[in-house]
């Protein structure tokens, strides 16, 4: 097992759910960390939780993962101790709309895009090189059972999903030869914000997506995701895919008449 201490592990979506679950566990277990989100108050908040418990070195960012310019300007302009990133996190992401594609609406599609797609390209494209000078690092991404299948209605959200697990596969491949690892953690039903996100707010209709099943919930995935990165350095976790016991297929699902 490697350990974590003194590591730095740059967690992209940190303010919330699967990232903030993250920030907790890499805490716990002695990383540096360098949290980013576009809500700067809510990380704050976290920090101010973690150190509660544990002496946890931070660096916040607050940073929109779609905007080019402003991932370039903050990743290049890391202070000096915290430039060497060992473990990269692509977390940030999200869903919009459950439309039918025929009625889909044009800024949810992009809005999905350009986070999940090009915003995990951009922080990739800015923290891998160090890491291959380096000759070392991990990426982690936080891809999705709706990478592997499609469900109706998720259309563009699995396509950004499936193109996750595509870059997953790419990056590996053209980092072959270095020590560097990439993994892909794809969880099924997690409760998070996730649901509010992708129904604009309406907390009735995200809470029934959980209702009458147990969900995974952040801690679990932040389990996975912990797991890959404390293997030995030979070992490379490709893929993880976890679901709730109560799902079977990115449709099927159990529930529980409440
Ligand atoms: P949450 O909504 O709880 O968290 C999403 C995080 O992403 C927030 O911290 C949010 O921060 C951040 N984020 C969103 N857009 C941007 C952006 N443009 N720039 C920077 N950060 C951004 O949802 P989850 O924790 O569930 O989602 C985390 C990841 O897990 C996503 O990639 C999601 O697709 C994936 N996933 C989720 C599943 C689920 O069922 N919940 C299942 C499978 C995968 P802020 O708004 O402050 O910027
Ligand atoms: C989130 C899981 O099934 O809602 O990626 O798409 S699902």
């Amino acid at each position: 097992m490697i350990s974590l201490q003194d590591k730095v592990v740059l967690i992209t979506g940190a303010s919330s759910g699967i990232g903030a679950a993250c920030a907790k566990v890499f805490a716990q277990n002695g990383a540096k960390l360098i949290l980013a989100a576009r809500r700067l108050e809510r990380l704050k908040q976290m920090v101010a939780e973690l150190n509660k418990e544990f002496e946890t070195q931070v660096y916040l960012l607050q940073l929109d993962v779609r905007d080019r310019d402003q991932v370039e300007s903050v990743l290049t302009r890391l202070p000096d101790s915290w430039t060497s990133v060992d473990i990269l996190i692509n977390n940030a992401g999200l869903s919009r709309g459950l439309d039918k594609l025929h009625e889909g609406d044009f800024q949810d599609w992009a809005e999905m895009i350009d986070t999940n797609v090009k915003g995990l390209l951009y922080v990739t494209r800015y923290i891998v090189p160090g890491m291959v000078s380096r000759g070392r690092g991990h990426v982690i991404n936080i891809g999705s059972i709706a990478g592997h299948q499609t469900y109706p209605g998720g259309n563009v959200y699995c396509a950004s999903k499936a193109a996750v697990k595509a870059i997953s596969e790419g990056l590996k491949q053209d980092l072959l030869g270095t020590p560097i690892r990439v993994s892909s953690v794809d969880p099924g039903l997690v409760e998070t914000e996730f649901s509010q996100v992708r129904f604009h707010g309406d907390r009735e209709r995200a809470k029934n997506v959980y209702k009458g099943l147990t969900p995974l919930t952040p801690d679990d995935v932040a389990d996975v995701v912990y797991f890959c990165a404390t293997r030995s350095p030979h070992v490379n976790i490709s893929e993880v895919i976890l679901m709730p016991t109560d799902q079977a297929t990115a449709t099927l699902v159990h529930r529980r008449i409440e």
